[in-house]
């Protein structure tokens, strides 16, 4: 291969061509990182031009740039946020101290896999969506997908950033290792459950960027509270990108849900499959199923680990300075939903090992915002039926109430219930099925699948019916 000028290819606002040696590692990850990409990245569209946002600088007014370019030319860089001057350790055990530049020896192995574990669901999200392009509602949308993959490209540079400019030679072995595990590996697995999933349709991907990514909104915030700077800096820049996938995901929802309103009104009933659209239950037990594994993404209610965490200064809380507390939490108590055996109650704990509950109830409190909104599309149409959130103990994996049966309405039910109605609840094979026949790909410009609504806008105010990606 030629020589190519990285310093050029990977624009950085942590004055990588100072060095040398963090440069060198990146050199040569970076093929290996491409090499991933082809391998396990969108299929086909390679070599098309997409409308794409580079991020190019971490100004709030200007720090994105849209132009077409082929995925493969994307230029993966690495953004922190400006530091803020003198900032300290803001909780914790090590609350007041200034914050970390350089990694704490006695905290090392836990930041690291704080780090391995969310630079790993970047990758896995790419290869989760990775069939999607050829089954695309519009352009609109094919760019969108194609926007969230590189963009969760540039999450794993991120990580891989820290990895290597901090954690020497462990951290270039991990480095490798992001790119060597595969969603849905019998043999080596991504690291968290929600992310060996499969997202087979466009329903998926959307339920996904809605709930998953959201998900990382929220790890992400709490990583940005961390005392560790670099971890902090950097997971405040990927926020800013964040935004847009959650954003695919609520309008992407939201324009099934009008469509599905369409339908229902022209033709006086619920059962709109006939008429190729997906009716509000399917929506539902995608919803229900999109939901509950992201919860999982949270830990367990009771986890040491959190309590770790916070204690040692590494990851906070959501909004960790806006709080009025004392930040260290040791007599605090928080109150969580728990099993009193086949009852849900809610319980008063230590506050510290109730870290993860609290971070979902923030996310919980979120998503729920989204069902309104909706919900509220439902209403303009004069229609009766609602989406809802299940009970956060619903089909849960992880947590207290992963040895049980819950329903979509909170009740903890016996398996033959469970058995009897789960069709009802989650997306049955006939569902699947279903969906799988909606995608066939609409590429001409401006047009959409019959299943799906236009959007209100297009992309950095160009028109709905703009070539977002060149196949021609
Ligand atoms: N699946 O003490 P516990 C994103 C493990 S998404 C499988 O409760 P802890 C994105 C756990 O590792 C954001 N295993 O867990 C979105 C532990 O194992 P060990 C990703 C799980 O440590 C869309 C054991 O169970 N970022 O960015 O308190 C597209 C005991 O559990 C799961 C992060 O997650 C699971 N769901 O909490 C692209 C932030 N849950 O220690 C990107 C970094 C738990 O016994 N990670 N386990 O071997 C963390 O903060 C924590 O690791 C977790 C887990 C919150 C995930
Ligand atoms: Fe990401
Ligand atoms: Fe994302």
């Amino acid at each position: 291969m030629a020589a190519v000028d990285y310093l050029e290819r990977i624009p950085n606002n942590v004055n990588l061509r100072e060095n040398r040696r963090l440069l060198r590692a990146l050199e040569e990850w970076q093929p290996k990182f491409l090499d991933w990409w082809s391998e396990m990245g969108p299929l086909g569209f390679q070599a098309k031009e997409v409308y794409l946002r580079t991020a190019i600088s971490v100004d709030a007014k200007g720090w994105a740039q849209f132009g077409y370019l082929r995925m493969p030319e994307y230029r993966w860089g690495i953004f922190l946020a400006e530091p803020e001057p003198g900032r300290a350790i803001n909780f914790g055990d090590h609350q007041g101290q200034p914050a970390w530049q350089e990694v704490p020896g006695e905290h090392r192995g836990t930041l690291r896999r704080l780090i391995v574990t969310q630079g790993d669901t970047e990758p896995a999200s790419v290869e989760q969506q990775r069939h999607l392009g050829r089954t695309c509602p519009s352009l609109y949308d094919l760019r969108n997908l194609f926007q969230v993959n590189v963009e969760e490209g540039r999450h794993l540079w991120a990580m891989v950033y820290l990895l290597d400019a901090y954690f020497g030679r462990d951290g270039r072995e991990e480095s490798e290792a992001l790119l060597q595990r595969r969603s849905g590996d019998r043999d080596k697995p991504r690291i968290l459950g929600a992310f060996n999933e499969r997202t087979p349709d466009w329903l998926s991907f959307y339920m996904f960027t809605y709930f998953t990514d959201r998900d990382g909104k929220y790890q992400l915030a709490a990583l940005a509270e961390s005392g560790f700077d670099p971890l902090s800096r950097t997971c405040r820049f990927m926020l800013t990108e964040e935004a847009h996938h959650m954003f695919v995901g609520e309008t992407g929802i939201g324009r099934i849900v009008q469509r599905t309103c369409e339908l229902m009104r022209e033709h006086k009933t619920d059962d709109i499959r006939q008429f190729g659209g997906i009716d509000l239950r399917t929506l539902q037990r995608y919803l229900n199923f999109h939901y509950s594994v992201s919860l999982d993404l949270f830990g367990s209610e009771i986890s040491t680990n959190a309590a770790n965490f916070y204690t040692m200064g590494l990851k906070g809380r959501f909004e960790e300075t806006k709080k009025d507390d004392d930040h260290r939490l040791k007599d605090a108590t928080y109150r969580v939903t728990a099993l009193d055996g086949e009852r849900v109650v809610t319980r008063e704990e230590p506050a510290l090992p109730t870290l993860n509950e609290r971070l979902r109830d923030d996310y919980i409190a979120d998503c729920a915002r989204g069902v309104a909104r909706w919900n509220e599309i439902i209403k303009r149409h004069g229609l009766g039926s609602e989406l809802a959130l299940p009970h956060r103990g619903f089909r849960r994996a992880i947590g207290s109430f992963a040895d049980v049966r819950v329903s979509p309405d909170g009740r903890v039910i016996s398996e033959a219930e469970w058995d009897a109605r789960k069709d009802e609840w989650l997306p049955t094979e006939n569902d699947k099925v279903f969906v799988q026949s909606l995608m066939r790909p609409v590429v001409e410009r401006g047009k959409f699948a019959n299943w799906i609504a236009p959007p209100a806008r297009g992309i950095n105010g160009q028109p709905i019916d703009f070539e977002y990606v060149r196949l021609a």
